[in-house]
């Protein structure tokens, strides 16, 4: 007997990569992870464009998809509905609690997750401090933390009674947020965080690539970030293949 191959996730020390480790702790799914330095611009090598051409982790490989073919599939929130279907756990199947699991993780993907990057972007990585971006994206950090807490003063998780892939979504987002002294109080958020960190495949998942945390990034100090990891992020090197032509 041979055991099942499992899924290859191909990700970073970073939220978008941990809501999919978290994922598949959860579902129990046998799986490797590969790391891909994006501050040294792995993202960009050859190899890597050919699983996503839009030079971001996560990407997961799954050997046996739909119809027992190969599945390569990036973008974390398809990511989350794929295994959510395969696995048949934490998607409701139906109805009302299926649509508002979407709907949360719509609004992790369009806002809080691009919200709160770019305030991280503009606050930490940004070499020139620009206060009307700072103020901007803080504001809107502030007030989708504020939408967050006021569902969940009377939902246990995001879809109500449902643990799903919406609140494994969020999680890697707010998670630091909901600690900080710098952030004004969120109680119900807080409450809910910690509900989820009690899970042990939870905090399997938010361990997803802490040997790979380098410092230079913002969880292990942002010492050292330089131009040469800025090309690779937002400079240079991340512009030149796509203003080749
Ligand atoms: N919408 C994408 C965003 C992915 C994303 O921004 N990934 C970042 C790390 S969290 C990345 O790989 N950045 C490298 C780059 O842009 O070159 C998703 O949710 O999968």
């Amino acid at each position: 007997m041979t055991s099942p191959p499992g899924v290859t996730l191909y990700t970073s020390p970073t939220p978008n990569g941990r809501k999919v480790s978290i994922a598949l702790e959860e579902m129990g799914l046998p799986y490797k992870e590969e790391y891909i330095d994006i501050l040294a611009g792995d993202q960009h090598k050859p190899e890597f464009l050919a699983l996503n051409p839009n030079n971001k982790i996560p990407v997961l490989v799954d050997p046996d998809g739909p119809d027992g073919e190969e599945l390569v599939l990036w973008e974390s929130g398809a990511i989350l509905w794929y295994l959510g279907e395969k696995t048949g756990q934490f998607l409701p199947a139906t109805g009302k609690a299926r649509a508002l699991t979407h709907q949360w993780l719509m609004f992790q993907m369009a806002s809080v997750g691009p919200m709160m990057g770019q305030f991280a972007h503009f606050f930490f990585y940004a070499k020139e401090k620009h206060g009307y971006s700072i103020d901007r994206y803080m504001n809107e950090t502030l007030r989708l933390t504020s939408v967050m807490d006021a569902h969940l003063a009377d939902s246990t998780w995001f879809t109500g009674a449902a643990y799903t892939i919406a609140d494994m979504a969020v999680l890697p987002w707010v998670v630091d947020a909901v600690d900080s002294p710098q952030m004004p109080s969120r109680p119900h958020l807080k409450a809910w965080a910690d509900r989820m960190r009690e899970r042990p495949a939870v905090q399997r998942g938010l361990a997803s690539m802490k040997d790979h945390v380098r410092p230079e990034i913002i969880e292990g100090g942002l010492e050292g970030f330089d131009d040469e990891h800025r090309s690779q992020l937002f400079g240079d090197a991340q512009y030149e293949r796509n203003s080749a032509d």
